[in-house]
């Protein structure tokens, strides 16, 4: 018997009397698919190893814009060669369920979660875009990434679809997963430290509109005490056994 396995009973039950639920998502979903989590215990964590204003804000991008592109790049070539786990196989299966990704990776998607289903918060690594918001994006070959170009409609330089630190998040997803959050019964918080706002600020909303939350982590995070059920293990195991079975839903007639 694992840590995890007495309280799989509680919040299973909590997913099927919630009427609404909906999933909160960080890097820890994809760290068993080799994509490295930001912060925790892990020794590959990203801001364990780079530091983040240099490569995650818009100034670190402008003092040296070859090193943040190539940064990405080696990223989006991991990411290439990486396959959903079966945290995400097991996510995939849940037709109804609205997933509110903080990760800039495509494993949902790839593991069959409906496209209009994700919320990304933070963008993507799979398209870089215009940095002037002129609106070009354009998608990449994960694989065999460009290295750092101009904006064929505007000439600024085109940068990596994903929100950097001090810049905020797409308006209309933020504006659908706050108006959820406030609706649901039942959040499922997955593999995030919780420490990144607004994108947290999320977790809070649903506690204090009511909801039930349940954490899956493999270690204690800055939500902890807001847990109804606390699922400590990684989510490649846990989430296939707590969602066997459920067809979990986040809206009214779907
Ligand atoms: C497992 C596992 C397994 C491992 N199974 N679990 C309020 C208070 C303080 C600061 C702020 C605040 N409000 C805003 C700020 C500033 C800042 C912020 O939050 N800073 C804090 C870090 C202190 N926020 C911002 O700057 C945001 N923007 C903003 O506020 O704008 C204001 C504005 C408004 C209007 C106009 C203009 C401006 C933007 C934040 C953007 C974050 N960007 C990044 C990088 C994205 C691009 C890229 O990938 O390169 O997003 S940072 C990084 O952190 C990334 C993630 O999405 C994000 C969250 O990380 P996450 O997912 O929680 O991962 P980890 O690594 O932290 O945790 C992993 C967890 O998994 C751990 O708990 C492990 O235990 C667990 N785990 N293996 C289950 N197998
Ligand atoms: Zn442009």
């Amino acid at each position: 018997m694992t840590n995890y396995s007495p309280l799989l009973a509680d919040a299973r039950a909590l997913l099927i009397q919630a009427k609404h639920v909906a999933a909160f998502i960080g890097a820890g979903l994809s760290a068993e698919s080799g994509i490295s989590t930001f912060r925790g215990a892990q020794a590959d964590a990203l801001w364990s190893r780079f530091d983040p204003a240099a490569l995650a804000s818009r100034e670190g991008f402008f003092a040296n814009p070859e090193h943040v592109i190539e940064w990405y790049n080696w990223r989006r070539q991991t990411l290439a060669k990486a396959s959903p786990n079966p945290g995400h196989v097991a996510l995939g299966k849940q037709k109804r369920l609205i997933q509110i990704t903080q990760n800039v990776d495509n494993l949902l998607e790839r593991a069959g979660v409906p496209g209009q289903h994700i919320y990304h918060l933070h963008g993507t690594i799979t398209k870089d875009r215009c940095d002037a918001f002129c609106g070009y994006e354009r998608t990449l070959d994960l694989e065999h990434p460009p290295s750092l170009g101009k904006c064929p409609q505007c000439g600024h330089f085109l940068r990596p679809a994903v929100v950097w630190f001090g810049e905020g998040l797409p308006l209309d997803t933020w504006k659908k997963a706050e108006s959820l959050c406030a609706r649901i019964d039942c959040l499922l918080v997955i593999g995030t430290s919780a420490s990144v706002y607004p994108a947290s600020g999320l977790i809070h909303t649903a506690r204090n509109s009511g909801a039930r939350i349940i954490i899956v982590n493999t270690q204690p995070s800055d939500v902890s005490d807001m847990a109804s059920v606390e699922l400590t293990g990684p989510s490649g195991e846990i989430l296939p056994e707590l969602l066997e079975g459920l067809d979990i839903c986040s809206f009214r007639n779907g």
